[in-house]
């Protein structure tokens, strides 16, 4: 090679690899949400809500109804959607939701301007059974032992577990919508094997060993991710539960890795008094939050609630505070279901007056702080 023709290549090579740079930090869907949601995160916390438009208290599927909405007048900036059931091919999820309903409403609340996270609490591979059964058979609170180990490569599960994993995939392919030129696929947060610190799921800390949980991770990762086509709208999310006395070293023992996750949640329910709810809530929040910092992470409360919110100034007198002390992208509180078991505000009721007065506060966004 001449040395003009060398310099020639060496320029395109520099060229290519400025491009391949360029094309790399400019931004898909993915890039986009995470600097979205650092913005926002200086901004304040938005509030989030599980399967807030399709029911709540005294209604079910009826179109643009939400308690929040009915609460405040405004839509909840994240909604938390969930997919247990999708693995068996099952056409509504372990809450009876129509998957069908559920991929309109994430595209809506997309197209409003709203972020979007999705939960999995998957049946357990080694027990479930077509038939009808008590709970928590075959569920994912029949945490028997062992079960992890059976997914993984070389297990005796493993290839059902793999189109377990294509159904979910397909799923989320499925998650796009209509954007000037062709279909765009919608970015959301993700957050598999959640609460792994407990013992009540099967995938929890008692029935597996850290490394075969990072490997169920990592696996899950990797086919719904990589294979063939990579999926570039999705953030990843790791979610212990609440345990009060968190420390670097026990959240390190079954993180999956800075190179897998990008939002650490804390999912933390107020199940007894309201002083140990907030004191271990904090110290956990201390040490996820300097955590989250130091390593370039988002943190959320990313499961939340007080079941059936019996304190109506619970909002501006618990939650608030937290959120106020805290860099939390988001808090999502869990469902309105009809047994009691709701976590959100009640249209009409003193705690949906108290909830107002949280929405009106400036370090809580709702959908129009967002848009
Ligand atoms: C749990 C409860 C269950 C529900 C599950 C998945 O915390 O709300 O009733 O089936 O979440 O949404």
């Amino acid at each position: 090679m001449t040395n003009l023709h060398s310099f020639v290549h060496k320029s395109y090579i520099v060229l290519f690899a400025f491009v391949l740079i360029a094309c790399d930090k400019q931004s898909g869907p993915r890039e986009q949400l995470l600097d979205r949601l650092a913005t926002l995160q200086q901004q304040g916390t938005m509030f989030g809500h599980q399967d807030d438009p399709f029911y709540g208290i005294g209604w079910a599927y009826e179109d643009g109804r939400s308690d929040v909405l009915g609460s405040c007048g405004e839509w909840p900036a994240v909604m938390g959607f969930e997919l247990g059931g999708i693995e068996m091919g099952d056409a509504k999820n372990l809450d009876s939701v129509p998957f069908d309903r559920m991929r309109q409403e994430i595209i809506r609340h997309h197209q409003r301007g709203g972020i979007v996270t999705i939960s999995w609490h998957p049946r357990n591979p080694v027990t479930t059974f077509d038939h009808p059964h008590t709970w928590p058979e075959g569920s994912a609170w029949d945490a028997t032992d062992g079960v992890v180990a059976t997914l993984l490569e070389g297990g005796a599960n493993h290839e059902l577990f793999l189109t377990w994993l294509e159904r979910v995939r397909t799923f989320l392919i499925s998650l796009s919508c209509g954007e000037g030129r062709g279909e765009v696929p919608i970015p959301f947060i993700f957050r598999p094997w959640h609460e792994n610190n407990g013992a009540w799921f099967w995938w929890g800390n008692t029935h597996c060993t850290p490394d075969e949980y990072r490997a169920l991770y990592a696996l899950t990762q990797d086919y719904i991710s990589n294979v063939q086509s990579p999926m570039p709208n999705l953030l990843w999310s790791y979610s212990p539960n609440l345990m009060g006395n968190m420390t670097e070293d026990t959240f390190l023992q079954w993180y999956p890795g800075d190179d897998r996750i990008d939002l650490i949640g804390l999912d933390a329910y107020q199940w007894g008094t309201e002083e140990d709810f907030v004191r271990q809530t904090r110290a956990d929040l201390d040490c996820l939050s300097a955590f989250a910092a130091q390593h370039h992470k988002l943190v959320a409360l990313t499961e939340c609630g007080y079941r059936s919110v019996p304190d109506s100034t619970w909002w501006t007198r618990v939650l608030l505070p937290i959120i106020r002390d805290y860099p939390l992208s988001y808090a999502l509180v869990w469902r309105n279901a009809e047994n009691g078991e709701h976590f959100g505000p009640v249209p009409g009721t003193t705690g949906a007056e108290n909830f107002k007065q949280f929405y009106n506060s400036p370090k809580t966004l709702f959908l129009h702080d967002i848009q």
